[in-house]
């Protein structure tokens, strides 16, 4: 699904990030920046070493912040690394930690010229964020960015799997 706010195209698919052909994709990492499993480990794995030799440089990323990497071998030029929280009850200040994920994974993109950007749904594998509430967060954040500043074209959703592509075409469709 897909629809227009302003200058830019938001739209959900389903997929694997790691062979979109976009400016670049985001990546759901830990503090460490230096790999994992889920989505971490496939970009990781299609993108070569290059990716985690910038990464160790970086002094890993507080979580909400986002850090911008080459894309090594992937189709995508950069990875925009970011952290999402870990879930625990939603009391804990994790919805605005997740829509700080989004909104700084896109000022980073404005920052380096990124015109199309492809995100998994953060937070949502192993870090247990219900799926519903994430793909409100994400939506809500990025719609109120990209109203706020020109230069980003696409936000692609690149979701993994129906049970999560679901929510997000949902929370899309609610804009
Ligand atoms: N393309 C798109 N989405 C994917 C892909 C893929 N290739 N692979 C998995 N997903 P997760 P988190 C989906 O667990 O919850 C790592 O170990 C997946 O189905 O990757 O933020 C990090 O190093 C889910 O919907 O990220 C951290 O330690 C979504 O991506 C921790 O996991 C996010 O799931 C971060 O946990």
């Amino acid at each position: 699904m897909e629809k227009k706010l302003g200058a830019t195209i938001l739209e959900t698919v389903l997929g694997d990030i790691t062979r979109e052909r976009v400016d670049a994709i985001v990546n759901a990492a830990n503090q460490s920046l230096l790999g994992g499993g889920g989505v971490d480990g496939a970009i990781h794995r299609a993108g070569g070493p290059a990716i985690l030799e910038e990464c160790r440089k970086l002094n890993g990323c507080e979580t909400g912040d986002a850090k911008l990497t080459t894309g090594g071998r992937l189709p995508a030029k950069f990875v925009i690394h970011t952290v999402g929280p870990v879930y625990r009850d939603g009391k804990h200040g994790e919805p605005g930690m997740l829509a700080r994920c989004y909104r700084r994974s896109l000022e980073v993109a404005l920052e380096n010229g990124v015109k199309t950007i492809a995100f998994p749904a953060i937070s949502c594998g192993i870090y247990g964020y219900p799926i519903p509430e994430a793909a409100e967060i994400a939506m809500k954040t990025v719609a109120e960015v990209v109203r706020s500043n020109e230069g980003i074209e696409r936000v692609r959703f690149v979701l993994f799997s129906e049970d999560v592509y679901r929510p997000f075409e949902t929370a899309l469709a609610k804009l």
